[in-house]
């Protein structure tokens, strides 16, 4: 029986007119009563503040709604936890997802205010890295769109990720500080606080009947407090919310020390608690093995579950039900813990018994993969689990020995297999595998693309997915279409709603109706016309930005993503170096004027990737300032890419670089937002890429380069990367030209080193794949010279994007692995 009855039919007030006049009094109230601000002295923050809190109430009516009819109809809920959520700007989603864009910007213009303006003014929520949390940011818009009862868990941080200034080419990490005028989108709820432990010891416990309890006694306490953000679907069709975690002390100081004078010691408890929510981790697929790092990940599991637990308890009862009224998805490993602490409530708090509670936490859990990269898989020396989570570790051990049971008996494993399987990595010091430990206790495993799970089970996984074969699914990534088209390339939406109808805003694979428009000249037309207009604003941004002219007649080349080797940026601007070589050896010939335009963060500890930002500022100076290029090739870093300036990049692209070393990008997204917005790509045959040349089709798509198999093979034979260099005399001057110094006339060895390593071993392939680079490349300035072949290229590429938005991949994730319906 449910603890509490729940009432559903409490009164609420009058939904809020949507007209101009009431949203304009409304701002008005606001910024008056609210802010407290008059309207003749208010600065731009003030009416931001203002604007979000009047749009905010005409969100609360559908959130009380949303969460109500869940109550009501007792549907299955389903909750992703995710370490980041990457979400950027909140205000032009929101107020574009309830349909209020024109009467808001018309009200505020009465006011004597700019919306634009405002949107430009709020700060980004940069609560991630890169593809991993803009994904969950996805995940977040589309669930709320196709209807699902979800909720996003996550940690609240106070700094999201660094931000990214550039001193002499080089980067610089300065902190970020999103809440520096407060977060008119958040609801803080102290009601909804629980304990978290650490450290301590296990005490077990003989029940009357014989039966050994364990309970676990932390000896470090803190307190988890929920802030709540509510996530506005399209047409309002449903808001969800996003509950992260700020982590307190529960005694804020320690009186007896500050009365005795130690005024520091007195507030050492709240310090200490408050680390633990202070930061984002800055790594993107490389290692982040620090104690403080687990103490983030169990915080939050440990939160979330309790938080879940109680929610269902208060509505059905009994935890029997759990996984039919509870879906957890579990972003990466990093909540993989969650399966431990969930074993642990069941059993520990609840009394179940051992085998019905690892039963629920199967039916409950499901974990998403996103990297086969060695260095970036989760494993926690046991020693420390075992002194920070005592219980966990004791949960893991019986965990690994039912798997290992079951690999012995049923499936007959070897030694080498049971080892593969085990929970407990014995090479050198012992360590828990999450990857392990979140396969076990999943009864869903997926990849993010077609090509990324099958890599997962011929490598990470194989051998448990011999042990469980019916477990491995792909889900494909996707972005939502909204931001990703809608909001970010309102020219784009416009034209294709004259063209095709507006159909397409509601189903995405509508788009496929431009198809019949992209050999029309004069559709051809107006779709060059809306990406020149984007380019226009992009060359503005770069003057401001960086000091570059640079015109928007020239091939605009992108690459925007995460500094990583295997993104190989360091291919681009190798491919940059041999123009500049060849633009100035053949000055008769017909250039194609091209800007290559890169941005992105390194992980700060991350040598190789910080000298590759180097080098393409080092490359940039020089190229940008030599007239005999005559301005055919510009190169310019763009600093501190974050979601809002990919927004200003993406509508403005000609070609898309998506040149990861095939078999090492799981999926992708950059690549999928390009697609929608009519870039070209050039990439390989590497995670996503592989379905948008499906979807496109060959003729749409520059693929150059090395397949997985080659990679692997090449990889194998330990093969020298030294021929390739050898028979390429283009490559050997360009690298030859970086690693003596010409880009780095102030310190000549700076690129000796990292271009020392292609001749090496070259890991990456990026020497092995060059040629194939080169001509690709000059396929595509081929197609650029014949615009109207471009522009029918780049028509199609949007007309396909269809499959890659969000709610396709999200209604997959709801038919496949959570059993929740969609609408
Ligand atoms: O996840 C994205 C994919 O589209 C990308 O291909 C993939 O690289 C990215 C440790 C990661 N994989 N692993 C991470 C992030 C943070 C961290 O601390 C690993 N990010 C990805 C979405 O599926």
């Amino acid at each position: 029986m449910p603890q509490k009855p729940i009432v559903y039919d409490a009164p609420t007030p009058e939904p809020r007119a949507s007209t101009v006049e009431a949203i304009q009094a409304e701002i008005l109230e606001r910024l008056i009563y609210s802010v407290g601000k008059d309207p003749i002295v208010a600065r731009p923050h003030d009416w931001l503040r203002a604007t979000i809190l009047a749009v905010r109430d005409r969100i609360m009516d559908r959130w009380m709604e949303s969460s109500r009819e869940t109550w009501r109809t007792s549907n299955k809920r389903v909750y992703y936890l995710s370490l980041e959520f990457l979400i950027g700007r909140l205000m032009r989603d929101a107020i574009s997802n309830v349909g209020l864009m024109e009467p808001v910007q018309q009200a505020l213009k009465n006011l004597n205010v700019d919306l634009g303006d405002l949107i430009n003014l709020e700060p980004d929520a940069a609560l991630g890295n890169g593809g991993l949390g803009r994904l969950a940011a996805c995940f977040l818009e589309s669930m709320s769109s196709v209807k699902i009862p979800a909720y996003g868990y996550g940690i609240r941080y106070v700094h999201g990720l660094f931000r990214q200034e550039m001193s002499e080419g080089w980067q610089v990490e300065l902190p970020e500080d999103w809440l520096a005028h407060g977060n008119p989108w958040e609801f803080e709820r102290r009601e909804s606080a629980y304990e978290v432990g650490f450290g301590g010891h296990v005490e077990p416990i003989t029940d009357a009947d014989g039966t050994v309890r364990h309970e676990w006694r932390p000896n470090e306490h803190l307190l988890a407090v929920a802030y709540d953000t509510p996530i506005v679907g399209w047409r309002g069709a449903r808001v969800n919310t996003l509950r992260l975690w700020s982590a307190q002390p529960i005694d804020p100081i320690l009186l007896d020390k500050f009365n005795s004078g130690d005024h520091i010691g007195a507030l050492e408890e709240s310090a200490k608690a408050g680390a633990i929510t202070r930061v984002l981790y800055p790594a993107d697929s490389t290692p982040a093995g620090q104690e403080l790092r687990l103490r983030q990940e169990f915080f939050f599991s440990s939160a979330s579950l309790q938080d879940i637990v109680r929610r269902h308890l208060q509505q059905y009862g009994d935890l029997g039900s759990l996984p039919d009224k509870v879906a957890i998805q579990l972003n990466d490993t990093h909540p993989a813990i969650s399966v431990a602490e969930l074993m642990r409530i069941l059993v520990d708090d609840n009394g179940l018994k051992w085998a019905e509670a690892w039963k629920l936490t199967k039916g409950t859990f499901g974990y998403t993969n996103h990297t086969l990269l060695p260095e970036a898989l989760e494993s926690w020396p046991v020693a420390l689990l075992e002194r920070l989570l005592p219980r966990h570790m004791q949960i893991v051990y019986q965990i690994n020995a039912d798997v290992l049971a079951e690999a012995r008996g049923r499936a007959k494993f070897t030694d080498q297999q049971i080892a593969a399987v085990s929970l407990i990595d014995e090479h050198g010091g012992r360590r828990v595998r999450m990857g392990q430990l979140a396969f076990a206790g999943s009864h869903s495993i997926n990849g993010v693309s077609a090509l990324h799970t099958e890599l997962m089970k011929q490598t990470v996984f194989a051998d448990l997915h011999k042990l469980y074969p019916e477990r491995i699914n792909n889900k494909t990534n996707g972005i939502t279409p909204r931001r990703w088209l809608m909001q970010c390339n309102p020219g784009l939406t416009k034209l294709v709603s004259e063209r095709i109808g507006p159909d397409f805003l509601d189903d995405i694979d509508k788009l496929h109706a431009l198809s019949a428009h992209a050999e029309d000249p004069g559709f051809q037309k107006q779709f060059a016309a809306v990406k020149r207009a984007n380019k226009e604003r992009l060359v503005k941004l770069i003057k401001e930005r960086v000091n570059v002219s640079v015109s928007a007649d020239a091939l605009f080349d992108v690459q925007i993503k995460r500094i990583h080797e295997y993104k190989r940026q360091l291919l681009n601007i190798i491919h940059a170096v041999a123009l500049y070589d060849e633009i100035r050896a053949h000055p008769e010939k017909d250039w194609v004027p091209r800007v290559k335009i890169f941005a992105g963060k390194a992980a700060p500890s991350y040598w190789n990737a910080k000298l590759i930002i180097k080098l393409i500022n080092d490359v940039a100076k020089v190229i940008n300032h030599d007239p005999a290029v005559r301005g055919l090739l510009k190169v310019v870093f763009l600093p501190n890419y974050n979601v809002s300036l990919a927004e200003m990049i993406v509508p403005a692209a000609d070609l898309s670089e998506q040149i990861s070393t095939a078999g090492m990008e799981a999926s992708g997204t950059g690549n999928m937002k390009f697609m929608a917005n009519g870039a070209i790509t050039i990439g390989t045959m590497d995670g996503a890429n592989v379905e948008m040349h499906k979807e496109v089709g060959d003729d749409n798509i520059v693929i150059f380069g090395l397949t997985t198999e080659q990679v692997e093979d090449k990889r194998s034979r330990s093969e020298v990367p030294r021929a390739s260099i050898d028979k390429s005399p283009r490559l050997r001057e360009a690298l030859e030209a970086i690693s003596s110094g010409v880009f780095s006339p102030d310190d000549p060895n700076r690129y000796r080193d990292l271009i020392g390593g292609l001749y090496d071993h070259d890991w990456f392939m990026v020497a092995r794949d060059f040629d194939a680079y080169w001509t690709a490349q000059t396929q595509v300035e081929k197609i650029w010279a014949d615009r109207s072949r471009w522009d029918a290229m780049a028509i199609r590429n949007t007309a396909n994007v269809g499959f890659f938005s969000s709610d396709r991949t999200i209604r997959q994730y709801a038919a496949d692995i959570w059993n929740v319906q969609t609408a």
